[in-house]
């Protein structure tokens, strides 16, 4: 539990260690001057950055972090009085920027995670883009979004998927704003310098079908129009309506419950059983009344949106105190485990998760915590930054 953290800098250890006991003065200055020649060619040794740059563990620039609901509400609202949408930004998106990132607004090392407002009868404008995006609906309704020429009316606990490259706007007819989780791969995509963007030539693009078109031709999910074939890359439909997710909450918590996250639902590509997006999953999750999860700890990140009711994680021995509308990071390899207090209301977490890339690049593990029960001592608690 204790993560190791190891400095990048030149161990004066290590270079005692190379050099001889009876090195001379003459062989030290020729030392100093190898090392001075490798830095003037762009060259470093590993001997004396192995221990960080192999960690014997992950050992994570991100930090467990808490934002809350009425801070991040407050912000948002504020910057849909004062901050118009327009072309350049397109997006009305307040980032979570983990404290432990540099000042990079990445919620995680991988993921973006975003509150976005948008205004009645405003428009987010048209464009595409290579990095992977869903938005989680918070709340208002009446807005929409156009994927490809689909649209579907938004609604709390629908979660809209933007695949690769596809079109996609978001607009409203209605005078109540609207307010969502967005969800990217932006810093992967930055990383891996795969990062395409294009604007559309409107500001919204024509609708080609039927409202919530796609809801209504793959929405059951077990069967598929038969003239089609399996979509492989990413789901056939864009939106999971949060009516059907609920009853799928609801019907596993008659049958099974994992001990480390309780009644624990993925959201698939139903025609391939594979995550929504490649480079990360999304999760619901419903903490039934009095429930507290056992302890684990796994590769890859994770953005929590509190859904609905207040509860408690457990990270690396630090309690995070959540209510609804808050969001938590788990960050890599950290220990982690949910609590709700609650006799009589549930608690449901939404989350995104960066596992598929770990797991699609063999890196991924898992670990259970075995010693008092499952359930980590508690050291500390999280003190969340309040607005003033
Ligand atoms: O809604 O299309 O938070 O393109 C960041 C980039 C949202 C979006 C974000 C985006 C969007
Ligand atoms: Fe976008």
């Amino acid at each position: 539990m204790d993560l190791e953290k190891v400095e990048l800098k030149v161990n004066a250890a290590s270079l005692e260690a190379i050099s001889p006991p009876t090195s001379t003065g003459e062989e030290e200055q020729e030392l100093s001057r190898l090392y001075q020649d490798m830095q003037n060619n762009s060259l470093t040794p590993l001997w004396q950055i192995e221990t960080n740059l192999l960690s014997r563990q992950p050992n994570p620039e991100a930090v467990a972090w808490l934002w809350k609901w009425q801070n991040l509400y407050e912000i948002a609202r504020r910057s849909g009085e004062l901050v118009p949408i327009h072309r350049g930004g397109d997006r009305r998106a307040i980032a979570l920027s983990n404290p432990g990132l540099k000042g990079k607004p990445f919620a995680t090392p991988t993921m973006w995670t975003a509150v976005q407002w948008l205004n009645g009868h405003e428009v987010a404008p048209a464009h595409r883009h290579t990095a992977q995006a869903i938005r989680f609906i918070i709340d208002g309704s009446g807005s929409w979004s156009t994927v490809e020429g689909d649209r579907v009316f938004l609604e709390r606990g629908d979660l809209v998927l933007t695949p690769p490259m596809l079109w996609h706007d978001h607009g409203s007819k209605v005078d109540e704003r609207s307010i969502w989780m967005d969800g990217l791969d932006i810093p992967l995509n930055n990383f891996l310098d795969a990062s395409f963007f294009e604007p559309y030539p409107a500001e919204a693009q024509e609708v080609t079908q039927v409202l919530n078109g796609t809801v209504l031709k793959y929405g059951v999910g077990q069967l598929r129009p038969a003239w089609e074939k399996p979509s492989v890359n990413y789901p056939p439909m864009h939106t999971y309506k949060w009516a059907e997710t609920e009853r799928a909450l609801n019907n596993l918590a008659q049958v099974a419950a994992s001990p480390f996250d309780d009644v624990a639902l993925e959201y698939i590509n139903p025609q391939t059983g594979r995550s929504v997006m490649q480079s990360f999953t999304c999760w619901i999750q419903m903490l039934r009344p009095g429930i507290h999860t056992r302890a684990h700890r796994q590769v890859g990140s994770a953005v929590y949106h509190v859904f609905e009711g207040s509860g408690e994680t457990i990270i690396n021995g630090i309690s995070f105190e959540w209510e609804q509308g808050d969001f938590f990071v788990v960050p890599s390899w950290a220990w982690h485990e949910f609590r709700n207090r609650s006799t009589d209301r549930r608690a449901i977490l939404f989350s995104m998760q960066d596992t598929p890339i770990i797991a699609a690049l063999n890196k991924y593990r898992e670990e259970a915590f075995t010693e008092n029960g499952g359930h980590q001592p508690v050291t500390g608690r999280f003190t969340p930054k309040q607005f003033q």
